[in-house]
């Protein structure tokens, strides 16, 4: 757990951010690959629309995370997060900017990741391994739903890696190759934010502390309720707060660190943050890093004599381990 907060988050009046919206079902290329590199460089967060997941269907994928939620606690603590990073994880559980953050954040969730048999010589390595799964008499047909939702959800990054890749001057399979999103380490975090329980950012409380996600993009879908603000400049001082609206049937995508890297810092990560006001809130973060072996390093077109790699490279499983060891309880912690 953090101790007290040293430098205390001044209560900024915070605006909406006008954010770009791509569609998947644009047939102008260009014009996708422009919007998408003008909020790479600004913001680093954009929409994306008529990506093939049916309303319906989303729909389906907040109930069906709900009931999961409003098990009794000891029915969810059965399935507690895992070595593997599969599972429940409590509130309080994790704790993204422990210089802001007084406990850890308010919200709950869900890992759900590739499903790897535990036979499978994958399995052997870090984050690949058989899901969690609720008991189907409590939650028939839950596992099928999220199964569904993790493939489509695969799919719809895939498009968005393409437009990524000619946007960094790259072939538009960049990040097709095996090494790349062969394999990926892709999961999907279900969460949730309590009724009753309000942040209070000047004594340090969240619902989601601040953070910049760690790998490619990450695909979130929100319920209606207003939450998720985004700081475009993470070195202003004081830091400059704006709310991001949710958008109903589209994804609010934003870049990972990974990328970050990748671009040798041309496009951004961004720190984000969850305020809640005490309403309930559900969403669902599709976090897509690249395969285990994928060695992150500058890319060609992002470097030059007088702008030299700034990052080393690095491999993603091992980056990824390092960032998760770095934010989550650990797991001993609940045994003693
Ligand atoms: C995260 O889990 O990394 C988030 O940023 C959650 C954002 C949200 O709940 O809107």
């Amino acid at each position: 757990m953090a101790g007290p907060v040293k430098e205390l988050a001044a209560p900024a009046a915070v605006k909406t951010t006008a954010l770009n919206c791509i569609s998947l079902s644009d047939p102008d290329i260009n014009k996708s690959v422009s919007l998408l590199k003008q909020a790479c460089l600004d913001s680093g967060f954009f929409y994306v629309v008529d990506h093939g997941i049916s309303q319906e269907f989303m729909d389906e994928v907040f109930f069906q995370s709900k009931k999961f939620f409003d098990l009794p606690l000891p029915e969810k603590m059965k399935l507690l997060r895992n070595e593997k990073h599969r599972g429940y994880t409590p509130p309080l559980d994790e704790l993204l900017d422990p210089e802001n953050q007084v406990h850890g954040d308010y919200k709950e969730g869900y890992y759900i990741g590739v499903e790897v048999p535990k036979d499978d010589p994958q399995a052997e390595k870090p984050f690949f391994g058989p899901n969690q799964w609720p008991s189907k008499d409590i939650l028939p047909g839950w596992r099928r739903v999220m199964e569904q939702y993790h493939q489509e959800a695969l799919r719809v990054s895939r498009s968005i890696a393409k437009i990524i890749a000619l946007a960094l001057d790259l072939d538009a399979d960049f990040f097709d190759k095996p090494e790349m999103l062969g394999d990926p380490i892709a999961t999907l975090r279900l969460l949730h934010y309590e009724r009753g329980k309000a942040s209070n950012p000047v004594k340090g409380i969240y619902g989601c502390g601040a953070h910049s996600d760690y790998g490619l993009i990450t695909l979130l879908a929100t319920d209606d309720v207003v939450g998720l603000q985004i700081c475009k400049d993470k070195d202003a001082r004081p830091q400059i707060w704006e709310y991001v609206a949710p958008l109903k049937g589209g994804f609010i995508v934003n870049l990972g660190d990974m990328l970050e890297r990748w671009s040798n810092g041309v496009f951004r990560s961004t720190l984000h943050r969850v305020i809640v006001d005490g309403q309930e809130r559900y969403s669902m973060a599709y976090f897509v890093e690249p395969s285990h072996e994928c060695l992150v390093e500058c890319l060609p077109s992002c470097t030059s004599e007088t702008n030299p790699p700034k990052y080393p490279p690095v491999t993603c499983a091992a980056y990824l381990s390092q960032r998760y060891k770095d934010t989550h309880l650990d797991l001993t912690s609940y045994h003693e």
